[in-house]
Order: C-alpha cells, then structure tokens, then sequence
C-alpha cells in the first residue's frame, strides 16, 4: 500500500501516528533515504533531494489533513452523545415590573411632555402658607375643610394637593410656561372603595398672555384624547376652589372597549388662576389656567379595579396582572 493510502486509511489518532512513525520517525523509511544521500555521487544528490523532500512534505500534509478529519469525526461523534436537548424546559428567571400607578404616571406626563409641557416635582411636607394661604384660602375658611391632612408639631402639614406647586413654580419663573407636577398628596380621609389617606394627582398650570377658558378645556381634551382615544369626550361643570374663578370639576367620557360599560369618570378639578393668587406672587397683565386630578381614579376605572386599596396591600396577584399594561 503506498503511503498516501496508508494515511488516509488510518482508522483512528493512534493509527495515523503509528504511519507517521513508520515514514517520518526516527527510523522511519524517508529519514532513512533522507541519511543515504550522502553514499550517493553528488550530481544526483541534488535531484534525489529534491525529490525526497518533496516527498516528504506531501505525507505531513497528508498526515495533518488526515489528522483534521479524524478530529471532526470524533466531535460529530460526541454531539450527537452528549449534544444538548432543546427540548428539556428551561431555568424561569423572575421578572420584576413597573407598577400600574407609575406606568399610568409615566404615560400622563409623556402625554404632556408631548404637548410640550415641563415637569417639575415639589415637597410633599408643605408649609400652611403654600397648601392654603397663598391659594386663597383665608384662615378658618370653610374650604380647607374640605381638605383635612396631617400636622407636624412645627406647623407644617402633608399637602393635600399639588396646587401648592402653583406658587411655588410662579415664584420662581416669569411666563409664559406650561408645566406639570405629578406627586404623592394626603389627606385625613375615611379610607374606603375610592379614598385613600395617601393618593396621588397631577396638576398643570398654564400662564401666559391671553390665556383662556377654552385653552383649558382644550388640553384637557387633548389629554382624554392621548389617553382613552380620539372618541374621547370631556365634560366642565361648574364648582368652587378659592383658587381658580370660575372653577370647574371635569370628567371625562370613557368606554371599556371589552366590558361595553361606559359613563362619565370625574378626574378632578380646573379653573383660571385667581387674580388674588397672581397677586400673591407678583404677575401682573397675565392670565392662566390649572387642573388637578387623581391619577389613581385615573386607573381604576379603565383597568377595572374595584377597590382602590389595591394599589397599596402589596399583593402580587393583582399587581402582576399589570405588568406592562401600558
Ligand atoms: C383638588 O385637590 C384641587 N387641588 C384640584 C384643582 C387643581 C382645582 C387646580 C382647580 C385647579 P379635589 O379635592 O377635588 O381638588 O381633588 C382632586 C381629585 O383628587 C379628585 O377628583 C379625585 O380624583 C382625587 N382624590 C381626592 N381625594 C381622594 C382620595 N382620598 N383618594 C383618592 N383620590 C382622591
């Protein structure tokens, strides 16, 4: 058999280097002829050389091919042992999420980011002058009780609305502006189905030159539109805040695509920025409007939630349903 065949033949690692030995070793048959060059006259030593040489080469790259394939066969051989079984189930890795109210918070203020609005954030532990006073709520006004929260022992309170950020926000810029404040607010409430003693509301103060009553029911409309569909309807009717005249609560008109159930969902409350509140914080030859509203209310509704303690038990069987809702 010649050499070439033999290296291609070897059955196995073992094999192919026991050819190896027998041609390329030591002892092996080319080294031999390579050694007896020398008894050979020296006008045929060049070609015989030449040739063996060449030779030689043609086996160790014969041998180093063979020596690839059989390594091949062997890890075709071991995957299909060993390869892995696709089909066995896989390890479940927890995934947390955002819960609804923040997802519902981020929506909203995407909505008026969109609209060109800024938003800013403020304290939630409030001075009287900011959650009442400087919002037109004279001392021992029967208003505020509409508002009942709790008190630190220096005076200060948990806001009971985001309006306060109304004064603190014109103190601190000149108009025209368009801003949102989303934010957790308080209230001394009998907690039930609806009300809690912590909740959260967003408010949108809009002030410039010019500004009016229909600018506010527009960006109430745009925002019902951006959140519940372009069929979105929005309804004002009047009512009374120290700090708005004329006031207006407002609702809008929504449908459950999937139950049918429809009707109107009161969100909060609107009006034009008092002029006493502009006084409060030195404008003058301008004219602005503000809404506030409760964003649980917001998703309790929509998402058909019953009771509005949901939010906050911590319960992970109603939280988890809302997983990126939104
Ligand atoms: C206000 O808080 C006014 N600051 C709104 C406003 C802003 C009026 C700007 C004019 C101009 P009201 O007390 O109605 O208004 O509360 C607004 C909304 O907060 C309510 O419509 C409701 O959606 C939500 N809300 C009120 N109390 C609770 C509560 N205890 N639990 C959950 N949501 C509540």
């Amino acid at each position: 058999m010649d050499a070439i065949a033999e290296i291609e033949a070897a059955p196995s690692e073992a094999a192919l280097h026991e050819v190896k030995v027998k041609y390329l070793g030591k002892k092996g048959l080319i080294t031999q002829q390579l050694k007896e060059l020398s008894l050979l006259p020296p006008d045929e030593r060049r070609t015989a050389g030449a040739r063996i040489n060449a030779l030689k080469q043609q086996l160790e790259a014969a041998i180093e091919a063979r020596k690839a394939a059989l390594e091949r066969t062997a890890l075709e051989r071991q995957l299909a042992t060993e390869g892995l079984d696709v089909t066995l189930p896989g390890y479940q890795f927890p995934v947390g999420g955002l819960h609804l109210l923040t997802q519902v918070i981020n929506r909203v203020t995407e909505v008026f980011k969109s609209m060109g609005y800024e938003v800013v954030m403020g304290p939630e532990l409030e001075t009287d002058d900011y959650n009442f006073k400087l919002l037109n709520f004279p001392d021992e006004h029967p208003a505020r009780d509409t508002q009942d929260t709790f008190f630190m022992t220096d005076g200060r309170l948990l806001r009971t609305h985001t309006s306060p950020m109304q004064v603190r926000y014109m103190q601190t810029h000149r108009p025209p502006f368009k801003v949102v404040v989303p934010g957790k607010v308080f209230r001394n409430e009998a907690v039930d189905a609806t009300h809690e003693a912590m909740f959260h509301q967003l408010e949108a103060l809009v002030v410039g030159e010019r500004v009016t009553m229909a600018d506010l029911k527009g960006a109430i409309e745009e925002m019902a539109k951006a959140l519940f569909g372009t069929a979105a309807r929005t309804r004002l009717l009047p009512t009374y805040f120290p700090f708005v005249e004329p006031g207006a609560e407002f609702s809008v008109w929504w449908q459950n695509p999937k139950s049918g159930k429809e009707g109107w969902l009161e969100l909060g409350g609107c009006g034009m920025v008092h002029p006493n509140v502009f006084k409060a914080v030195g404008y003058e030859g301008v004219t602005g409007f503000a809404f506030g509203f409760g964003l649980e209310r917001l998703a309790l509704i929509p998402y058909g939630i019953p009771d509005i303690r949901y939010f906050y038990n911590g319960d992970l069987r109603v939280l988890r349903q809302f997983r990126g809702a939104l």
